[in-house]
């Protein structure tokens, strides 16, 4: 009853009003000015409110509108939500799986009490939020290959414990109170800009190594199978998931993934570009993380009931990070 009520007063700005005003937590990570670029395209430059907590650099303040945003801070964010007329949120801030093992009150307060902060706000002012959650919610008892969309979550980091609490919350929030929440489960993404402080960041460093010195250390075990996706995938799924008709979603978290490869298999087809490349291998306490999460992802839902495909393969994907960190790099 109180979720019907709920959801007839909530306003669904794509469909009558116009574009939707979108904030962006934490969008100075690895994922934000991408995804705040993507949206811009679709709903225009000023229809995207990037913000952190950090000081933007002046071609990220001159591409749109950037604000201050601690979610640390509940009536800051409302003033942001009323002043600027906010209908979604993306909420981006968060520790990483390795960075939170090294600080876990940090990773508490703005993993666990961030997203307190976002949904409490996305209810009050009927805001649509995206919270992003990561193969790293499940854990050793979790079934590997494949991993379905429902199954036993018992993850062994505090990242992957607040993503669980997202999930559950955002669950409930939307059960209970009709809250529009919104959550897909990325495997690691993969994008010339460099991510910071996860445990499939490596894929990345790869590039960047092999294409500046040819040579590579890994933290991880050469046969570490471990599910991945191009930014671009990343960001269409967002979109295109934040934009499905809700009779569409027959759940409110969703995994979904591109592919799955190891450190070996990433080396061999980097090779076609850098034939000279050395991999060694030192695995460190990454290692066990990667251990404990799934190796191929089951995102077979998120394909039937939202129509979810992805469009860059590995090969692809390494064609597309050559030329773009090889750009960087030279
Ligand atoms: C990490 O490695 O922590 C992230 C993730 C898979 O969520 N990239």
């Amino acid at each position: 009853e109180q979720h019907r009520r709920h959801r007839s007063t909530a306003s669904s700005p794509t469909d009558s009003q116009g574009p939707p005003k979108i904030l962006i937590t934490g969008s100075l990570g690895q994922l934000g000015l991408e995804m705040a670029r993507f949206l811009r395209r679709v709903y225009g430059q000023d229809s995207v409110l990037m913000s952190d907590i950090i000081k933007a650099s002046r071609d990220v303040a001159e591409e749109g509108p950037y604000i201050f945003a601690d979610i640390l801070d509940f009536k800051g964010l409302q003033e942001i939500v009323v002043t600027h007329r906010v209908d979604w949120i993306i909420h981006f801030s968060a520790l990483l799986s390795a960075v939170g093992e090294q600080n876990v009150p940090l990773a508490v307060r703005v993993n666990i009490e961030g997203v307190h902060n976002v949904i409490e706000l996305a209810k009050q002012y009927k805001l649509r939020l995206f919270v992003p959650s990561t193969i790293g919610s499940f854990g050793p008892d979790s079934p590997r290959n494949p991993t379905p969309n429902v199954t036993v979550q018992r993850p062994r980091t505090i990242y992957g414990v607040s993503k669980v609490h997202a999930e559950l919350l955002g669950e409930y929030y939307h059960h209970r109170f009709g809250l529009d929440f919104r959550c897909l489960r990325f495997p690691g993404v993969i994008s010339s800009d460099p991510p910071g402080g996860g445990t499939t960041d490596y894929a990345v460093f790869m590039f960047y190594e092999a294409l500046r010195t040819g040579r590579f250390e890994c933290y991880l075990r050469p046969d570490t199978r471990l599910p991945m996706m191009h930014i671009s995938d990343c960001l269409r799924s967002l979109w295109e998931f934040m934009t499905a008709p809700t009779d569409r979603l027959h759940r409110r978290v969703y995994n979904v993934t591109a592919m799955s490869f190891t450190p070996e298999e990433l080396a061999g087809e980097l090779r076609k570009y850098v034939p000279e490349l050395e991999v060694t291998y030192r695995p460190d306490s990454r290692q066990l993380i990667a251990d404990s999460w799934p190796q191929v992802f089951d995102d077979s839902e998120a394909r039937a009931d939202w129509g979810w495909r992805h469009q860059c393969n590995l090969s692809q994907l390494v064609e597309t990070m050559v030329q773009e960190v090889g750009a960087q790099v030279k």
